[in-house]
């Protein structure tokens, strides 16, 4: 959106090891960074429960740094992944440039478990325990870790979209008093109402810059169903949209991750196609398209 948007920045990080790119064409400038090249690291052997976390720490160190320039360049930034494990490279670098972010994370899941709590060993379903201050004692040392530092509060989170939240992590959330928009507050309240109520609770004192970490698992799997971890119940097209023109309208999007778009998990051309599909639109309402349709202001009906 040309009004708060000078440039957008799209980062490409097909990695899916903690559990792929599109290009939309909206009405600002997009500078292409290219797609990062995460190198094999061999014997990668599981750490207690954790999966291949020598690759994901590496594949999020070079994603930092990507997205720490990007910003640094003056960009709104975009990631593509990739898995969900990678918000933790985006977020990372995001806050190195801007110090205090606010996280809307629109998600069917939590992605709050620690390398302790996790059931299935899966990083992109620990992002944000890595992330957070208030969780620091909880996560223990792991190898290609090393740079990483918490660098998002509690308070600064809101979540949307949650349906499938494991029960440790339930009890992290209720425990740090983390805002949360379950789908069941979405069909209580409404998207309006719900998006209303996640910028009173993100603006309540300074208006921090926006890092909005979209899971397309979020929507339905009847809109999105390529996707490595579908649950039915799932925001409409609609609803999706609408967060994302809320959250352009306000002016303070800085960072936006769209992950676990995999086409290998689409059955079908047309699951594949409905998938990417809806990513694009959630991009395109992200950096200023709206429903009701646009001009350019000086535009003149054409005399005959
Ligand atoms: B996704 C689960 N909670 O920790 C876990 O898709 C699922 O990035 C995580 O939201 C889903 O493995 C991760 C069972
Ligand atoms: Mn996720
Ligand atoms: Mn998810
Ligand atoms: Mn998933």
């Amino acid at each position: 959106d040309l009004h708060h948007h000078h440039c957008v920045g799209i980062i490409g990080a097909p990695f899916s090891k903690g559990q792929k790119a599109l290009c939309p064409s909206p009405g600002c400038v997009v500078k292409d960074y290219g797609n990062l090249t995460f190198e094999d690291i061999p014997n990668d052997e599981p750490i207690g429960r954790l999966k291949t976390p020598r690759a994901v720490g590496r594949a999020n160190e070079l994603l930092a740094g990507a997205v720490q320039k990007i910003k640094s360049d003056g960009n709104t930034c975009v990631m593509l992944g990739g898995d969900h494990s990678l918000a933790i490279g985006s977020i990372s670098g995001h806050a190195a440039s801007r110090h205090e972010l606010s996280v809307l994370w629109v998600d069917a899941h939590a992605d709050i478990n620690t390398p302790l709590t996790t059931p299935t060993g899966n990083i992109h379903g620990q992002p944000l325990s890595y992330l957070i201050h208030e969780l620091h004692s909880k996560i223990p040392i792991i190898p290609n870790f090393s740079w990483l530092k918490p660098c998002v509060a509690a308070k600064d989170i809101v979540y949307i979209g949650l349906r499938d939240v494991d029960p440790e992590e339930h009890y992290i959330l209720k425990h740090l008093g983390i805002k949360t928009f379950s789908m069941t507050e979405v069909d209580r309240l409404g998207i309006a109402k719900v998006m209303e109520q996640t910028c009173d609770h993100m603006f309540s004192k300074v208006k921090k810059p926006i890092h909005l970490s979209f899971d397309i698992d979020a929507l339905d799997p009847s809109v999105s169903p390529a996707t490595g971890t579908p649950v039915a119940g799932g925001l409409t097209y609609r609803e999706g949209i609408y967060i994302t023109e809320n959250i352009c309208q306000t002016g303070l999007l800085s960072a936006v991750d769209m992950v676990e778009v995999n086409p290998k998990q689409g059955k079908t051309e047309d699951e594949i196609k409905s998938t990417v599909n809806a990513a694009v639109d959630l991009l395109l309402g992200c950096f200023g398209r709206v429903r009701e349709g646009s001009h350019e202001p000086d535009y003149q009906i054409p005399n005959p």
